[in-house]
Protein backbone atom coordinates (compact mmCIF):
# COMPACT_ATOMS: atom_id res chain seq x y z
CA UNK A 1 0.00 0.00 0.00
CA UNK A 2 1.64 3.40 -0.44
CA UNK A 3 2.17 6.02 2.20
CA UNK A 4 -0.59 7.90 1.20
CA UNK A 5 -2.80 4.72 1.74
CA UNK A 6 -1.40 4.23 5.37
CA UNK A 7 -1.78 7.45 6.28
CA UNK A 8 -5.37 7.46 4.91
CA UNK A 9 -5.68 3.86 7.21
CA UNK A 10 -4.10 5.66 9.79
CA UNK A 11 -7.25 8.65 9.74
CA UNK A 12 -9.55 6.22 9.82
CA UNK A 13 -8.18 4.66 12.54
CA UNK A 14 -7.92 7.87 15.02
CA UNK A 15 -11.51 9.46 13.93
CA UNK A 16 -13.37 6.63 13.02
CA UNK A 17 -14.36 7.40 9.32
CA UNK A 18 -12.78 8.11 5.77
CA UNK A 19 -11.04 11.14 5.34
CA UNK A 20 -11.54 13.33 2.36
CA UNK A 21 -7.92 12.98 0.71
CA UNK A 22 -4.45 13.04 1.36
CA UNK A 23 -1.88 15.80 1.33
CA UNK A 24 1.86 16.34 1.33
CA UNK A 25 4.61 18.61 1.64
CA UNK A 26 8.26 18.22 1.16
CA UNK A 27 11.10 19.17 3.81
CA UNK A 28 13.52 21.73 1.79
CA UNK A 29 16.91 22.03 1.83
CA UNK A 30 18.67 25.51 0.99
CA UNK A 31 21.66 25.06 -1.97
CA UNK A 32 22.51 28.33 -1.22
CA UNK A 33 21.23 31.81 -0.32
CA UNK A 34 20.74 31.86 3.91
CA UNK A 35 19.63 34.60 5.78
CA UNK A 36 18.95 36.60 2.48
CA UNK A 37 14.70 35.89 2.46
CA UNK A 38 14.11 38.98 4.70
CA UNK A 39 16.53 41.05 3.46
CA UNK A 40 14.46 40.84 -0.10
CA UNK A 41 17.20 38.56 -1.21
CA UNK A 42 17.27 35.52 -3.88
CA UNK A 43 17.39 32.23 -2.25
CA UNK A 44 17.72 28.83 -4.02
CA UNK A 45 15.77 25.28 -1.96
CA UNK A 46 15.00 21.88 -3.43
CA UNK A 47 12.04 19.44 -2.35
CA UNK A 48 13.53 16.77 0.02
CA UNK A 49 12.58 13.22 -0.75
CA UNK A 50 11.27 12.97 3.07
CA UNK A 51 7.42 14.74 3.23
CA UNK A 52 4.70 15.49 5.78
CA UNK A 53 1.11 14.22 5.01
CA UNK A 54 -1.86 15.27 5.69
CA UNK A 55 -4.81 13.38 5.86
CA UNK A 56 -8.48 15.68 6.43
CA UNK A 57 -12.62 15.88 6.48
CA UNK A 58 -14.35 18.76 6.78
CA UNK A 59 -16.54 18.65 9.82
CA UNK A 60 -19.60 20.40 10.24
CA UNK A 61 -19.84 21.39 13.83
CA UNK A 62 -16.95 23.67 13.34
CA UNK A 63 -14.90 21.44 15.56
CA UNK A 64 -10.78 21.64 14.67
CA UNK A 65 -9.52 18.40 15.73
CA UNK A 66 -5.59 17.42 15.02
CA UNK A 67 -3.82 14.29 15.45
CA UNK A 68 -0.38 13.82 15.10
CA UNK A 69 1.32 10.30 14.98
CA UNK A 70 4.35 11.92 16.06
CA UNK A 71 2.67 13.34 19.33
CA UNK A 72 -0.50 10.44 19.42
CA UNK A 73 -0.74 11.62 23.22
CA UNK A 74 -1.11 15.30 22.66
CA UNK A 75 -4.42 15.48 20.09
CA UNK A 76 -5.89 19.04 19.96
CA UNK A 77 -9.68 19.88 19.65
CA UNK A 78 -10.36 23.69 19.31
CA UNK A 79 -13.60 25.22 17.77
CA UNK A 80 -12.78 27.12 14.71
CA UNK A 81 -13.79 30.15 14.84
CA UNK A 82 -12.18 30.64 18.13
CA UNK A 83 -8.67 30.27 17.11
CA UNK A 84 -5.82 33.01 18.03
CA UNK A 85 -2.35 33.14 18.59
CA UNK A 86 -1.44 31.49 22.13
CA UNK A 87 -4.61 29.44 22.27
CA UNK A 88 -2.75 26.67 21.06
CA UNK A 89 0.73 25.28 22.03
CA UNK A 90 3.40 22.88 21.42
CA UNK A 91 3.02 20.69 17.72
CA UNK A 92 -0.47 21.78 17.45
CA UNK A 93 0.24 25.33 16.91
CA UNK A 94 2.20 24.97 13.60
CA UNK A 95 -1.37 23.34 12.11
CA UNK A 96 -3.79 25.70 14.07
CA UNK A 97 -2.01 28.49 13.13
CA UNK A 98 -2.77 27.78 9.69
CA UNK A 99 -6.36 27.32 9.73
CA UNK A 100 -6.31 30.29 11.68
CA UNK A 101 -4.82 32.41 8.66
CA UNK A 102 -6.78 30.52 5.97
CA UNK A 103 -10.05 31.88 7.77
CA UNK A 104 -8.22 35.55 7.79
CA UNK A 105 -7.83 35.21 4.60
CA UNK A 106 -11.40 34.52 3.68
CA UNK A 107 -10.64 30.60 2.85
CA UNK A 108 -13.94 30.03 4.84
CA UNK A 109 -12.08 26.53 6.31
CA UNK A 110 -14.36 25.93 8.74
CA UNK A 111 -13.88 22.31 11.56
CA UNK A 112 -12.11 19.43 10.02
CA UNK A 113 -10.57 16.37 11.34
CA UNK A 114 -6.83 16.52 10.47
CA UNK A 115 -4.33 13.44 11.02
CA UNK A 116 -0.47 14.02 10.47
CA UNK A 117 2.66 11.86 9.83
CA UNK A 118 5.84 12.52 8.90
CA UNK A 119 9.50 11.41 7.25
CA UNK A 120 11.01 15.24 7.38
CA UNK A 121 13.37 15.15 11.33
CA UNK A 122 12.62 18.06 13.32
CA UNK A 123 15.11 20.55 14.45
CA UNK A 124 17.28 19.03 11.28
CA UNK A 125 17.07 22.46 9.77
CA UNK A 126 15.44 20.89 7.04
CA UNK A 127 12.08 22.72 7.19
CA UNK A 128 9.83 20.39 9.21
CA UNK A 129 7.29 23.22 10.48
CA UNK A 130 6.77 24.61 6.86
CA UNK A 131 6.35 20.72 5.40
CA UNK A 132 3.74 20.43 8.38
CA UNK A 133 2.27 23.89 7.40
CA UNK A 134 1.86 23.62 3.84
CA UNK A 135 0.64 19.84 3.71
CA UNK A 136 -2.11 20.60 6.05
CA UNK A 137 -2.70 24.57 4.54
CA UNK A 138 -3.72 21.97 1.00
CA UNK A 139 -5.62 19.63 3.25
CA UNK A 140 -7.58 22.42 5.02
CA UNK A 141 -8.11 24.21 1.08
CA UNK A 142 -8.21 21.76 -1.39
CA UNK A 143 -5.36 21.08 -4.18
CA UNK A 144 -4.20 23.94 -4.89
CA UNK A 145 -2.83 24.00 -8.69
CA UNK A 146 -1.60 27.39 -9.88
CA UNK A 147 1.57 28.03 -8.89
CA UNK A 148 0.64 31.53 -7.91
CA UNK A 149 -2.06 30.50 -5.85
CA UNK A 150 0.34 27.96 -4.24
CA UNK A 151 2.52 30.98 -3.19
CA UNK A 152 -0.48 33.25 -1.76
CA UNK A 153 -1.04 30.41 0.55
CA UNK A 154 3.16 29.77 1.42
CA UNK A 155 2.16 33.79 2.41
CA UNK A 156 -0.46 33.03 4.34
CA UNK A 157 1.46 30.08 6.01
CA UNK A 158 4.23 32.39 7.05
CA UNK A 159 1.89 34.73 9.15
CA UNK A 160 0.68 31.68 10.92
CA UNK A 161 4.46 30.81 11.91
CA UNK A 162 5.02 34.29 12.91
CA UNK A 163 2.12 34.40 14.97
CA UNK A 164 1.12 30.93 16.56
CA UNK A 165 5.11 30.37 16.67
CA UNK A 166 6.63 33.16 17.20
CA UNK A 167 9.48 32.73 14.66
CA UNK A 168 10.04 35.98 12.59
CA UNK A 169 11.09 33.65 9.68
CA UNK A 170 11.04 34.80 5.65
CA UNK A 171 9.02 33.21 3.08
CA UNK A 172 11.74 30.52 1.54
CA UNK A 173 10.56 27.28 3.68
CA UNK A 174 7.01 28.06 3.34
CA UNK A 175 7.37 28.77 -0.74
CA UNK A 176 9.96 25.98 -0.85
CA UNK A 177 7.22 23.66 0.22
CA UNK A 178 4.34 24.80 -1.52
CA UNK A 179 6.34 25.39 -5.35
CA UNK A 180 9.57 23.15 -5.68
CA UNK A 181 9.45 20.73 -8.73
CA UNK A 182 11.51 17.82 -9.61
CA UNK A 183 14.67 17.87 -11.02
CA UNK A 184 14.77 21.78 -9.98
CA UNK A 185 16.00 24.25 -7.38
CA UNK A 186 13.29 27.13 -6.59
CA UNK A 187 15.30 30.84 -6.89
CA UNK A 188 12.91 32.74 -5.63
CA UNK A 189 13.41 36.39 -5.96
CA UNK A 190 12.47 37.39 -2.23
CA UNK A 191 11.55 41.21 -2.76
CA UNK A 192 8.91 40.37 -5.34
CA UNK A 193 8.14 36.81 -4.86
CA UNK A 194 9.50 36.44 -8.76
CA UNK A 195 9.75 32.65 -9.06
CA UNK A 196 11.57 30.65 -11.53
CA UNK A 197 12.53 26.35 -11.57
CA UNK A 198 16.66 26.28 -12.31
CA UNK A 199 17.29 22.72 -13.53
CA UNK A 200 19.61 21.23 -11.25
CA UNK A 201 19.84 17.32 -11.44
CA UNK A 202 23.12 16.16 -9.58
CA UNK A 203 23.04 12.71 -10.75
CA UNK A 204 22.85 13.30 -14.48
CA UNK A 205 25.74 15.17 -13.85
CA UNK A 206 27.67 12.25 -12.26
CA UNK A 207 27.23 14.54 -8.88
CA UNK A 208 25.77 13.37 -5.70
CA UNK A 209 23.94 15.93 -3.17
CA UNK A 210 24.57 14.82 0.54
CA UNK A 211 22.69 16.51 3.35
CA UNK A 212 24.43 15.50 6.50
CA UNK A 213 22.46 15.82 9.99
CA UNK A 214 24.03 16.73 12.55
CA UNK A 215 21.98 15.68 14.95
CA UNK A 216 22.04 19.37 17.10
CA UNK A 217 18.80 20.30 17.29
CA UNK A 218 18.17 23.74 15.83
CA UNK A 219 16.24 26.16 17.52
CA UNK A 220 14.89 29.38 15.97
CA UNK A 221 12.51 30.22 18.63
CA UNK A 222 15.28 30.88 21.19
CA UNK A 223 15.58 34.32 20.14
CA UNK A 224 19.44 34.36 18.13
CA UNK A 225 17.73 33.94 14.69
CA UNK A 226 15.29 37.25 15.53
CA UNK A 227 18.35 38.94 16.59
CA UNK A 228 19.99 38.74 13.27
CA UNK A 229 16.70 39.70 11.47
CA UNK A 230 17.05 42.97 13.59
CA UNK A 231 20.76 43.45 12.88
CA UNK A 232 20.20 43.65 9.68
CA UNK A 233 17.06 45.89 9.84
CA UNK A 234 19.06 48.16 12.03
CA UNK A 235 21.86 47.50 9.21
CA UNK A 236 19.29 48.53 6.50
CA UNK A 237 17.79 51.69 8.57
CA UNK A 238 21.21 53.21 9.17
CA UNK A 239 22.49 52.80 5.25
CA UNK A 240 19.05 54.00 4.25
CA UNK A 241 17.67 51.65 1.90
CA UNK A 242 14.97 49.64 2.67
CA UNK A 243 16.06 46.15 2.34
CA UNK A 244 19.75 44.78 2.55
CA UNK A 245 19.31 43.55 -0.68
CA UNK A 246 19.07 46.81 -2.39
CA UNK A 247 22.66 47.27 -1.95
CA UNK A 248 24.94 46.60 -4.94
CA UNK A 249 27.99 44.86 -4.55
CA UNK A 250 30.00 47.87 -5.68
CA UNK A 251 28.86 50.18 -2.48
CA UNK A 252 29.35 47.28 -0.04
CA UNK A 253 33.13 48.90 0.65
CA UNK A 254 31.51 51.95 1.39
CA UNK A 255 28.50 51.05 3.32
CA UNK A 256 30.31 49.15 5.39
CA UNK A 257 32.96 51.84 6.55
CA UNK A 258 29.56 54.21 7.00
CA UNK A 259 28.41 51.45 9.90
CA UNK A 260 28.93 50.64 13.27
CA UNK A 261 31.16 46.99 13.89
CA UNK A 262 28.84 45.20 14.67
CA UNK A 263 26.62 45.33 12.39
CA UNK A 264 28.97 45.47 9.01
CA UNK A 265 29.51 41.77 9.24
CA UNK A 266 26.12 40.87 9.36
CA UNK A 267 25.73 43.02 6.11
CA UNK A 268 28.57 41.71 4.49
CA UNK A 269 27.23 38.77 5.12
CA UNK A 270 23.41 39.44 3.23
CA UNK A 271 24.96 41.13 0.52
CA UNK A 272 27.99 38.68 -0.81
CA UNK A 273 25.80 35.80 -0.78
CA UNK A 274 23.34 37.79 -2.65
CA UNK A 275 26.39 37.70 -5.31
CA UNK A 276 27.15 34.07 -4.38
CA UNK A 277 23.52 33.18 -5.26
CA UNK A 278 23.56 35.43 -8.69
CA UNK A 279 26.72 33.35 -9.67
CA UNK A 280 25.30 29.81 -8.71
CA UNK A 281 22.01 31.00 -10.86
CA UNK A 282 24.22 31.65 -13.46
CA UNK A 283 26.35 28.64 -13.13
CA UNK A 284 23.29 26.00 -13.15
CA UNK A 285 21.54 27.74 -16.16
CA UNK A 286 24.61 27.00 -18.18
CA UNK A 287 24.90 22.85 -17.31
CA UNK A 288 27.86 23.30 -14.48
CA UNK A 289 26.63 22.69 -11.72
CA UNK A 290 29.94 21.20 -10.76
CA UNK A 291 31.08 25.05 -10.36
CA UNK A 292 28.53 25.93 -7.86
CA UNK A 293 30.52 23.52 -5.37
CA UNK A 294 33.15 26.54 -4.48
CA UNK A 295 30.17 28.95 -3.83
CA UNK A 296 29.07 26.58 -0.93
CA UNK A 297 32.08 26.48 0.56
CA UNK A 298 32.46 30.61 0.46
CA UNK A 299 28.88 30.73 1.55
CA UNK A 300 29.68 28.49 4.75
CA UNK A 301 32.73 30.57 5.09
CA UNK A 302 30.35 33.82 5.47
CA UNK A 303 27.77 31.95 7.45
CA UNK A 304 30.12 31.21 10.16
CA UNK A 305 32.77 34.23 10.67
CA UNK A 306 30.45 37.22 9.68
CA UNK A 307 27.15 36.15 10.17
CA UNK A 308 27.96 33.86 12.92
CA UNK A 309 25.06 30.85 12.77
CA UNK A 310 27.14 27.74 12.39
CA UNK A 311 28.43 25.68 15.21
CA UNK A 312 31.02 23.30 15.96
CA UNK A 313 29.33 20.38 14.62
CA UNK A 314 28.39 21.72 11.00
CA UNK A 315 31.99 23.48 10.67
CA UNK A 316 33.50 19.49 11.32
CA UNK A 317 30.96 18.37 9.08
CA UNK A 318 31.88 20.70 6.32
CA UNK A 319 35.88 20.57 6.84
CA UNK A 320 35.84 16.72 7.07
CA UNK A 321 33.48 17.02 3.43
CA UNK A 322 36.04 19.28 1.86
CA UNK A 323 39.02 17.16 3.24
CA UNK A 324 37.73 14.03 1.42
CA UNK A 325 37.42 15.78 -1.67
CA UNK A 326 33.83 17.32 -1.92
CA UNK A 327 33.21 20.03 -4.40
CA UNK A 328 31.40 22.33 -1.89
CA UNK A 329 29.91 21.88 1.74
CA UNK A 330 27.98 24.59 3.77
CA UNK A 331 25.54 24.62 6.48
CA UNK A 332 21.97 25.30 5.43
CA UNK A 333 19.23 26.59 6.81
CA UNK A 334 18.66 28.82 9.74
CA UNK A 335 22.18 27.34 11.83
CA UNK A 336 22.55 27.23 15.07
CA UNK A 337 22.52 23.13 14.61
CA UNK A 338 20.90 21.17 11.89
CA UNK A 339 22.37 20.15 9.00
CA UNK A 340 24.96 20.88 6.12
CA UNK A 341 24.44 20.22 2.50
CA UNK A 342 27.64 18.76 0.54
CA UNK A 343 28.43 18.27 -3.37
CA UNK A 344 30.63 15.68 -4.27
CA UNK A 345 31.79 13.69 -7.35
CA UNK A 346 29.84 10.36 -7.39
CA UNK A 347 32.89 8.44 -7.32
CA UNK A 348 33.87 10.78 -3.98
CA UNK A 349 30.00 10.38 -2.18
CA UNK A 350 31.05 7.26 -0.10
CA UNK A 351 34.12 8.62 1.10
CA UNK A 352 32.91 11.83 2.12
CA UNK A 353 30.24 10.25 4.42
CA UNK A 354 32.57 7.94 5.80
CA UNK A 355 35.26 10.83 6.68
CA UNK A 356 32.23 13.01 8.23
CA UNK A 357 31.35 10.02 10.37
CA UNK A 358 34.68 9.33 11.22
CA UNK A 359 35.25 12.78 12.32
CA UNK A 360 32.33 12.83 14.47
CA UNK A 361 33.31 9.51 15.98
CA UNK A 362 37.16 11.18 16.90
CA UNK A 363 35.52 14.62 17.95
CA UNK A 364 32.86 12.74 20.37
CA UNK A 365 29.59 13.86 18.53
CA UNK A 366 26.91 11.67 18.32
CA UNK A 367 26.78 9.93 14.93
CA UNK A 368 25.58 12.11 11.43
CA UNK A 369 22.71 10.96 9.28
CA UNK A 370 24.24 11.14 6.05
CA UNK A 371 21.63 11.47 3.20
CA UNK A 372 22.05 11.52 -0.68
CA UNK A 373 19.30 13.73 -2.19
CA UNK A 374 17.87 14.28 -5.34
CA UNK A 375 15.35 17.60 -5.77
CA UNK A 376 11.83 16.33 -5.49
CA UNK A 377 8.61 17.49 -6.00
CA UNK A 378 6.82 20.29 -3.66
CA UNK A 379 3.54 19.82 -2.36
CA UNK A 380 0.65 17.86 -3.95
CA UNK A 381 -2.50 15.95 -3.44
CA UNK A 382 -1.66 11.96 -2.78
CA UNK A 383 -5.01 10.55 -2.60
C1 LIG B 1 15.02 29.56 8.52
C2 LIG B 1 13.89 30.52 8.16
F1 LIG B 1 12.69 29.95 8.42
C3 LIG B 1 13.98 30.95 6.70
O1 LIG B 1 12.99 31.92 6.43
C4 LIG B 1 15.37 31.48 6.37
O2 LIG B 1 15.54 32.78 6.89
C5 LIG B 1 16.46 30.52 6.85
O3 LIG B 1 16.27 30.17 8.22
C6 LIG B 1 17.83 31.11 6.69
O4 LIG B 1 18.12 31.29 5.35
O5 LIG B 1 14.90 28.36 7.82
Amino acid sequence: MSRAGRVADAFRAVFGRACAGVWSAPGRVNLLGEHTDYNGGSVLPLALPLRTWAAAAPRADGLLRLHSALFPGEPVEVAAAGLAPGAVRGWAAYPAGVAWALRRAGYGTGGADVHVETDVPLGAGLSSSAALEVAVALALTGAVEREADRLVLARLVREAEHAFAGVPCGIMDQAAAACCTTGHVLHLRTRDLALRQVPFDPVAHGLRLLVVDTGVAHALRDGAYAARRAGCEAGARALGVRLLCDLDPGQLDGALGALDEPLRPLVRHVVTEEERVGRAVARLEAGDPRSVGGLLTAGHASLRDDFAVSCAELDLAVAAALRAGALGARMTGGGFGGSAVVLAEEAAAGRVGREVAAAFAAAGHRPPRVLPVEPGDGARRDL
